[in-house]
């Protein structure tokens, strides 16, 4: 499998991210960002007035395909949805950073409206308990994502994936500062092409900037995490596994056996051959 260049591993560990160019062509650009638009008219999991965190079933989205969107648990809308769960040369990478003892846990599409409305924000990913779980520059992450930009966005304030470099191994902010905006210095709103792609740690100061650029824009993310972390999407494999490759079962959580105390926690005895197999 593919692995990390020097350099690649050295921003990662130093800034906490990596820019992937190119990761779709044009014609899956196009493919994926229709795929969005499609979802909308369906039901599913998306923000509504439940606590911050959690999605509940809507019946549909706003049907303007310029609006806010954020969909989440995409694999059984359609096969080229699971087919990123292990997609060559990202998720190699992906295996690269965090080891074969891997999840996947959770698939997100984002549409980030144009409007002067929103202004953004920035967080880290896991919620309160890995909001402090800081691990070092070494180390493999405890999750990690890889971002699927869909649009252009050659400038800020496009509602461009902002990040503070470095923020993934340090106390950011300290315990008594309020929360980072993505207009504060040390502030990079990143700049990429349709079809690139950001890997990022959990542990990294991250969000959409503002989008005063007039069209929206559209990403996909796909969450991994160790194996012993808890899934964000699902609470056991769901019927998608049946479409899936045997890879693709074992990183939804089958083991090829029923859970019993010990498992996920010690890995079944083919899970590094597994992982390392080439995509079929
Ligand atoms: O919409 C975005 O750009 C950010 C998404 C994000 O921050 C996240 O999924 O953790």
């Amino acid at each position: 499998m593919q692995t990390l260049s020097k350099e690649q591993r050295r921003r990662w560990e130093i800034d906490g991210y990596i820019h992937l160019e190119g990761a779709f062509d044009a014609d899956e650009v196009a493919f994926y960002s229709d795929e969005i638009d499609r979802l909308r008219a369906k039901p599913g999991w998306e923000p509504t007035n439940l606590p911050r965190g959690h999605y509940g079933w809507v019946e549909h989205a706003n049907m303007d395909p310029e609006s806010f969107m954020d969909r989440r648990d995409l694999l059984s809308y359609n096969d080229a949805f699971i087919d990123l769960v292990d997609r060559p040369g990202v998720f190699d990478l992906i295996v690269d950073i965090m080891g074969p003892y891997l999840s996947f846990s959770m698939s997100q599409a984002i549409v980030r409206a144009s409007t002067p409305e929103f202004p953004g924000y920035t967080h880290t990913d896991g919620g309160e308990g890995l909001r402090r779980i800081r691990v070092t520059e070494s180390s493999r992450p405890l999750a990690m994502k890889a971002f699927y930009l869909l649009t252009d966005v050659t400038e800020a304030k496009c509602g461009n994936f902002t990040v503070f470099p470095g923020s993934h191994l340090r106390p950011f902010p300290e315990l008594d500062e309020p929360i980072p905006t993505p207009d504060m210095p040390g502030a990079v709103p990143l700049m990429g092409k349709a079809g690139d792609c950001f890997l990022f740690s959990h542990s990294l100061w991250h969000g959409p900037s503002q989008n005063l650029s007039g069209r929206a824009r559209k990403s996909l993310l796909y969450n991994y995490c160790q194996m012993f972390v808890r899934p964000y999407d699902y609470a056991v494999a769901s019927e998608v596994a049946a479409r899936c490759t045997p890879r693709q079962r074992r990183l939804l959580g089958d083991l090829g056996y029923e859970f019993r105390p010990g498992s996920y926690i010690y890995v079944p005895d083919d899970q590094v051959e597994v992982i390392l197999q080439q995509s079929s």
